[in-house]
């Protein structure tokens, strides 16, 4: 049956048809149609193919203290480039979306005008690739517990879509209404390559009919928050990527770690001398650009 609550929101109407708060705070997740234009995603979608071509160039993971790309094999398909962090301390273009006024507009309502950014992260699902995010809760990468505090009511992810999402090409999938299912037993069922998470799930007693996927046009963008369940789908085309940019955004007061984004409902722009404390324990003391060893602190990609 049909959630009795609707998920998806015209953000021309943001002010007009304000159920999308609501919405977001029930469900858990809330898509917000045509926040970016076409030729501002055209853009975004080149410096995508700029820093895909980058991490092609590279034999392995590389990273540079918080700014990473995860360099992968994919069976069949090659080289790939699965992900990058914090591409934003050298790229205007893409810097200039996640302080975008439209974001602090959509932030503001649900966490306020003084927020951090503990995630800026470009995806990409290459054709064929088995490329995925096993079905998780967020929370998961939240770490230390400590540094993250009030996580229901402070956390907003965000995912803009660069090219169209749909089930073919691994459009994320959400359980709606899944954050307030209590943790379960962990927060995370996906394992090895190409595992979608399902199966672990379903073992652990969860009721996954509800799955939905997170359909979106070029420009949309999808909340959700930590608890909610989401990721899995894989790119079964022969030929259409999948590009998606998070931004990940965190009331200041209840996080330790992060870049500031807005205070005051101002944007701060990045300092590259002085990257913060997010998810690389060594950002200050290992300083150079270098290769991670398989396994070490960094390979893994997060979210
Ligand atoms: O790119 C995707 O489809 C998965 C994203 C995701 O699950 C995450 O960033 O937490």
């Amino acid at each position: 049956m049909a959630d009795t609550v609707r998920s998806r929101y015209e953000f021309a109407a943001l002010d007009t048809d304000p159920g999308w708060i609501e919405a977001y705070w029930e469900l858990g997740y809330v898509i917000l149609a045509g926040v970016f234009e076409p030729d501002e995603i055209d853009r975004i979608g080149r410096r995508f193919d700029r820093w895909y071509a980058e991490g092609m160039r590279h034999p392995s993971t590389f990273r540079h203290q918080n700014k990473t790309i995860w360099v992968e094999q994919a069976e069949g398909v090659g080289q790939i480039v699965r992900g990058m962090q914090w591409p934003s301390y050298e790229d205007d273009t893409l810097d200039a979306v996640r302080t975008d006024p439209r974001m602090l507009r959509i932030l503001g309502p649900l966490i306020g005008g003084d927020i951090k950014q503990i995630i800026n992260q470009l995806h990409w699902k290459a054709p064929g690739s088995n490329i995925t995010w096993g079905l998780h809760r967020d929370v998961r990468s939240r770490k230390p517990d400590e540094a993250f505090r009030e996580l229901g009511s402070s956390y907003v992810q965000t995912g803009l879509a660069v090219d169209r999402h749909w089930s073919g090409n691994g459009a994320m999938q959400i359980l709606p209404r899944s954050h307030r299912q209590g943790r379960l037993d962990l927060n995370d069922h996906g394992g090895a390559r190409g595992d979608t998470g399902e199966s672990g799930w379903a073992k652990a007693g969860l009721d996954l009919s509800g799955l939905i996927d997170v359909a979106m046009e070029p420009g949309d963008l999808a909340l959700w928050g930590p608890y909610t369940i989401h990721g899995g789908g894989l790119n079964t085309t022969p030929d259409s990527y999948r590009r998606l940019y998070i931004n990940g955004y965190v009331l200041a007061a209840n996080c330790d770690r992060g870049e500031w984004t807005f205070r005051n409902g101002q944007p701060v722009p990045l300092n590259q001398a002085e990257p913060a404390l997010i998810q690389y324990e060594q950002v200050r003391t290992r300083t150079e650009a270098h290769y991670p060893e398989l396994g070490a602190a960094g390979t893994k990609p997060s979210d």
